[in-house]
C-alpha cells in the first residue's frame, strides 16, 4: 500500500466503509492533513474549523477541553464539516472495560456518537474494547469507524514491540469497524492490510514542547515511515494566519505523499 494510490485503495477489499470514504474524499481534496483543534473554547473550534476546513481530511477534537462544549459546539462542528468536506475525529483515546467506554461513547455531557465519524481507542484494556465501541457505534444511519492506537509520539512511550504488533493482529480480526492505527510508521506489512495510518506529532520547525512530545517533518513521516495523514495540532492552531498555514502542511504532505508513490503508471 506505499506506492498505491490513496483513490486505489479506496476500493480494495478488507476496507472498512469509513475508511473508503476517507480516501476517496483525501483523493477529491488532494489533502492527506488532519488539524488537531487543541483549543479550548466553542468559538475557537468552529472560527478554527472555517478556517482550515478546505485544507484538511479531518479535524480531531479533545471534546473534553472545550470549555462549553455542548449541543452549539456539535451543530456548529456537523455544519462546517458538511459544507467543508471533512470528517470529525474525537481523540477519547478510550480505555477501559467494555461497559464503561460505551456510556462514554455514547451518553454523558459529550455524546460522542451522535458527533464523531471516527474514535480511537487503546487495547490495553483487551480486545473487548473493541467489540463494545463497535456495538454502540452500530446503530443506523450512524456510519462509525475506530482508529487503534498502537504507537505514540511521546518520548520513552511503552506503546513498543509486541504491544504494537498485538494492536494490528486485533484489527485484521476487525476489518469493518477498525479502520487503521494511530502510529509512527505504516502497519501494513502483510499482503490484504490496508489499514489507515495516522501520524501525531507533526511540526515543521520544532523538535519537541518540553513535554515529551516529540516531532518529525511531514516529508519524515510519510515518504521515510510511510504513513498516510499527518495530525498537526500546534504547528497550525498556535499560528498567527492558520488558513495559510494549514494550506502550507496540506501542500508539504500532498507533495511528499506524490513522491512517495511515484509517476502514475
Ligand atoms: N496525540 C499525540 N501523540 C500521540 C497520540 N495523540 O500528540 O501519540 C495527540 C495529542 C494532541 C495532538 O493529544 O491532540 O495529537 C498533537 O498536538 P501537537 O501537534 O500540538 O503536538
Amino acid at each position: 500500500t506505499i506506492t498505491q494510490s490513496y483513490q486505489e485503495r479506496a476500493s480494495l477489499p478488507n476496507t472498512s466503509p469509513v475508511a473508503s470514504y476517507l480516501l476517496r474524499l483525501i483523493a477529491t481534496k488532494q489533502t492527506n492533513l488532519c488539524v488537531s483543534a487543541d483549543v479550548s473554547t466553542t468559538r475557537e473550534l468552529l472560527q478554527l474549523a472555517e478556517e482550515v476546513g478546505d485544507s484538511i481530511c479531518m479535524l480531531k477534537t479533545h471534546a473534553d477541553i472545550i470549555n462549553d462544549f455542548g449541543p452549539r459546539t456539535i451543530q456548529g462542528l456537523k455544519e462546517i464539516a458538511a459544507k467543508k468536506h471533512f470528517l470529525i475525529f474525537e481523540d477519547r483515546k478510550f480505555g477501559d472495560i467494555g461497559s464503561t467506554v460505551q456510556k462514554q461513547f455514547t451518553a454523558g455531557p459529550l455524546q460522542i456518537v451522535r458527533w464523531a465519524n471516527i474514535i480511537n481507542a487503546h487495547i490495553f484494556p483487551g480486545p473487548a474494547i473493541i467489540t463494545a465501541l463497535s456495538q454502540a457505534a452500530h446503530k443506523p444511519p450512524l456510519l462509525r469507524s475506530l482508529l487503534i492506537l498502537a504507537e505514540m509520539s511521546s518520548a520513552g512511550n511503552l506503546m513498543t514491540g509486541s504491544y504494537t504488533e498485538q494492536c494490528v493482529v486485533e484489527a485484521r480480526k476487525n476489518p469493518e469497524f477498525v479502520m487503521g492505527f494511530i502510529a509512527q510508521r505504516s502497519l501494513n506489512e502483510q499482503p490484504g492490510d490496508n489499514f489507515v495510518t495516522m501520524t501525531p506529532g507533526v511540526q515543521i520547525g520544532a523538535t519537541g514542547d518540553g513535554l515529551g512530545q516529540q516531532y518529525n517533518t511531514p516529508e519524515q513521516v510519510i515518504i521515510e515511515a510511510g504513513t498516510d495523514i499527518i495530525i498537526v495540532g500546534r504547528g497550525v492552531y498556535g499560528a498567527q494566519d492558520k488558513r495559510a498555514k494549514a494550506e502550507e502542511y496540506r501542500v508539504r504532505a500532498w507533495k511528499a505523499y506524490e513522491e512517495r508513490i511515484g509517476p502514475a503508471s
